[in-house]
């Protein structure tokens, strides 16, 4: 809880916090996006769009429930599939589809007495999580409606893991092969293979073979995976990783995103540990984060609504979009010299457990790490990249050209909250 003193001066603040680089009404809103000033944990990605043309455009798949009609999404969206399988599941009459909007994950007390759900699902409104954490890569910059999207130069790919109660594991396998390009049994080649996959969901558990073998793959073909380092429920006692493990979170080629709350120390709710790769800022409930929403408590309501949410769910959206800003601000960067930007140009956060090193490298700092990435005397894309080629195994390709691809050092995250496994059903929650 924060005090007044606080309060005020982080309101003194804001106005000034982020560069009135574009039109949109809720920027001004958006602190997370400007620098990280004192206390104020900003990401520097609204001062990091004055140092890229957007020269090359990239994809970022949301793998998450689904996205719903938005004025300040749609543009900004590929066909993407809805992965998920089980119909009850799905919401949306039948299993997977070519079509991955959000159909609404509310549950009723009815549903629960009468329908195969599992038993630790609870009653809840909609939530449009996946349209939420999008919004925070994708959203329509400069277009006089709602927020600004973290970055100008990606294309969201909409790719549906979880619906009621949340969603399977083989589900989220195989949406992960799918959205680096990998073929997929009787789904159509994606054809716009993803940069980065953005997993803002979880269980508890350790990572499964399988999981890992679809992560590894991807990461072999030049996919970087970002995953949501996890919330704590009501009833977690332990946030540590390393004690209380999370998937994707701990899984190895993941990079994993912790939540900084508004006052720049390792959120109550956030995960952390030495799985950690990065922190970015979540939010808390005085000071969400806006995003893209809808007003609909069932199915949507197709109102355009802005909303403020928190969790590591959206910390890890803040990491996606400043990579896909750093590999659109110039053509040869490779995902590692991305990465390795972001990585030396981090802010160290204060808070006890940080210092311990539980909060992997720390603050990101887009604009620091694109000055840094672009700056002549070090030009990043001119050097001898370090890692070995990638030598892709026989079964995968890639439809287009992507770019090179050593197996990644860092451990990565996930998102998530509670346990993802039930019986007779393995569950994903967003
Ligand atoms: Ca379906
Ligand atoms: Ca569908
Ligand atoms: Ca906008």
């Amino acid at each position: 809880m924060k005090n007044g003193l606080v309060t005020s001066v982080f309101a003194l603040l804001l106005p000034t916090l982020v560069n009135a680089a574009t039109n949109d009404p809720y920027l001004t809103q958006q602190w997370t996006l400007g620098p990280s000033i004192g206390v104020v944990p900003g990401t520097g990605l609204s001062a990091a769009w004055q140092h890229t043309d957007n020269r090359r455009e990239t994809v970022v798949a949301v793998l998450d429930s689904g996205v719903i009609e938005h004025a300040d999404l749609a543009d900004r969206l590929l066909l993407g599939y809805d992965f998920v399988s089980d119909p009850i599941v799905a919401a949306d009459s039948d299993g997977r589809d070519a079509d991955p909007t959000d159909p609404g994950n509310w549950v009723t007390d009815d549903m629960l007495i009468n329908g195969n759900y599992p038993l630790d699902c609870a009653r809840k409104h909609s939530d449009w999580h996946g349209t939420k954490v999008a919004s925070i890569i994708g959203a329509t910059q400069d277009n006089d409606i709602g927020i600004a999207g973290g970055t100008a130069n990606a294309w969201i790919l909409p790719v549906r893991v979880t619906g009621r109660c949340g969603g399977s594991e083989q589900d989220l396998i195989d949406a992960i092969l799918w959205s680096a390009g990998l073929e997929i049994e009787n789904i159509p080649t994606n054809t716009t293979p993803a940069d980065i996959i953005n997993i803002s969901l979880g269980r508890s558990g350790n990572c499964s073979a399988s999981l890992q073998a679809a992560i590894d793959s991807v990461t072999l073909l030049g996919s970087m995976v970002v995953a949501a380092a996890g919330n704590a429920s009501e009833t977690t006692k332990d946030r540590a990783l390393q004690s209380n493990p999370m998937t994707p979170a701990i899984c190895k080629n993941v990079i994993t995103v912790g939540a900084l709350d508004s006052n720049a120390m390792l959120a109550g709710y956030s995960f952390y540990g030495d799985s950690i790769d990065f922190v970015a800022p979540g939010g808390e409930p005085l000071f969400g984060i806006p995003v893209l929403s809808d007003g609909g408590e069932t199915i949507a309501k197709r109102d355009d609504k802005i909303a403020k949410d928190y969790g590591t769910s959206y910390a890890a959206p803040h990491l996606s979009a400043a990579l896909a800003l750093l590999l659109g601000s110039n053509e040869q960067i490779s995902p590692e010299q991305a990465l390795n930007a972001l990585t030396e140009t981090t802010v160290h956060s204060t808070d006890f457990l940080c210092q311990l090193e539980q909060c992997g490298a720390g603050l990101i700092d887009a604009d620091a790490a694109i000055r840094s990435l672009n700056a002549p005397e070090t030009n990043a894309a001119t050097q001898e990249t370090p890692y070995t080629p990638a030598s892709a195994s026989s079964d995968t390709k890639r439809p287009s050209g992507g770019g090179a691809l050593g197996v990644f050092t860092m451990f990565l995250l996930g998102m998530l909250c509670g346990q993802l496994y039930k019986i007779g059903r393995n569950q994903l929650r967003g």
